[in-house]
């Protein structure tokens, strides 16, 4: 992505001063370099999403390219946090986890290319480039959501075993996405007769985004078969960590820059969404991403060491401007 790329840049030049100035550099500009740390961290990570998606989508019939077209691009957040938490819960093997974090973004996908039909917010911009219905017809568009919904849990339920933590995995995953998730999230999201309180919107963002987040966490946690207890504490925090994910997007909705978004910002208020900064305000909402950043990072720290990269993504969500 540009901005990354924008970043990665910056985290070069930091590297090559850091081998010539080392200590100085480390103890003059602490924030900086953590910064630059969770960027380098999340851009290998990404690079590593990205390879595995396109070879999914190799040596298929035509409709693949459709699809890819939408897939190609995007932050890949869902699928980091499933391999970080993987990686933070122990986990070693990459083949396992992939094909998971993989599935993860096509459903995200899914979700974007319907969210952008004229039936739904009716937007000609996603990830810096024309919508699916916009670059060919709206029947394609539909098509490939419904399409990467499917190949999603192809790819879930893909090897030669359905071992008990992928059905776990399979479950948790439909749960969040369905009718008690991120479905009920966009009906309600869409629905003419919202009513801007706290309470529908806290019950939009936690079932549109936060599920979905919180739920990528719980996937990594349960494929490196960690306890259920902590399976479930990372659930917890990754909810906060979702909600916060919601309300930055809502405050860069306004506040954002269309080419960093790679989206058009100001279709909230245009369009008379119930959204943070509608609800409390600018300020209000930005005090409230602050604060579910602390009860993410509360809750990860608890979790001890191992956890720290989520404090870092947490971070880079409260702070992001893409
Ligand atoms: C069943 C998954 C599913 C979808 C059908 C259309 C629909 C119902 C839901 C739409 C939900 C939606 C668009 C939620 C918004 C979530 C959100 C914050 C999207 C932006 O995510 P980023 O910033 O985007 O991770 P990139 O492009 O970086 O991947």
């Amino acid at each position: 992505m540009k901005n990354m790329a924008r970043k990665v840049g910056f985290a070069d030049l930091r590297n090559s001063l850091i081998d010539k100035y080392s200590i100085c550099i480390r103890i003059i500009t602490p924030n900086i370099m953590k910064n630059a740390d969770i960027i380098t961290y999340l851009n290998t990570k990404k690079e590593l999403v990205d390879k595995a998606l396109e070879k999914y989508f190799l040596n298929e019939n035509s409709f693949f390219k459709a699809m890819y077209y939408s897939v190609d691009s995007g932050k890949r957040i869902r699928p980091i946090l499933a391999i970080s938490s993987y990686e933070a819960n122990g986990g070693s093997d990459t083949a396992s986890i992939m094909p998971i974090a993989c599935g993860l973004e096509l459903i995200h996908t899914y979700s974007l290319i319907h969210d952008d039909l004229p039936a739904m917010d009716d937007d000609d911009l996603r990830r810096g480039k024309a919508s699916a219905h916009k670059k060919f017809d709206e029947a394609t568009a539909i098509l490939s959501g419904d399409g990467l919904f499917a190949y999603a849990f192809e790819l879930l339920s893909s090897g030669a075993v359905l071992s008990r933590e992928k059905l776990a995995v399979i479950r948790a995953v439909s749960e969040v996405v369905g009718p008690k998730g991120v479905v009920y999230g966009q009906v309600l999201d869409t629905s003419d007769a919202q009513e801007f309180h706290p309470k529908i919107l806290r019950t939009i963002h936690l079932n549109k985004t936060a599920k979905f987040i919180a739920v990528a966490i719980k996937v990594g946690a349960i494929m490196a078969r960690a306890p259920d207890a902590r399976i479930e504490a990372l659930y917890q925090a990754g909810v906060y960590l979702g909600m916060l994910f919601q309300y930055t997007d809502d405050i860069l909705d306004v506040v954002g820059e269309k080419d960093e978004l790679g989206k058009t910002p100001g279709k909230d208020e245009v369009s008379g969404k119930i959204t943070a900064p509608g609800v409390y305000g600018l300020d209000g909402a930005q005090f409230r991403a602050e604060r579910y950043a602390a009860l993410a990072r509360h809750r990860f720290s608890s979790l001890g060491a191992n956890f720290d990269i989520f404090n870092k993504i947490t971070d880079f969500v409260l702070n992001r401007s893409y």
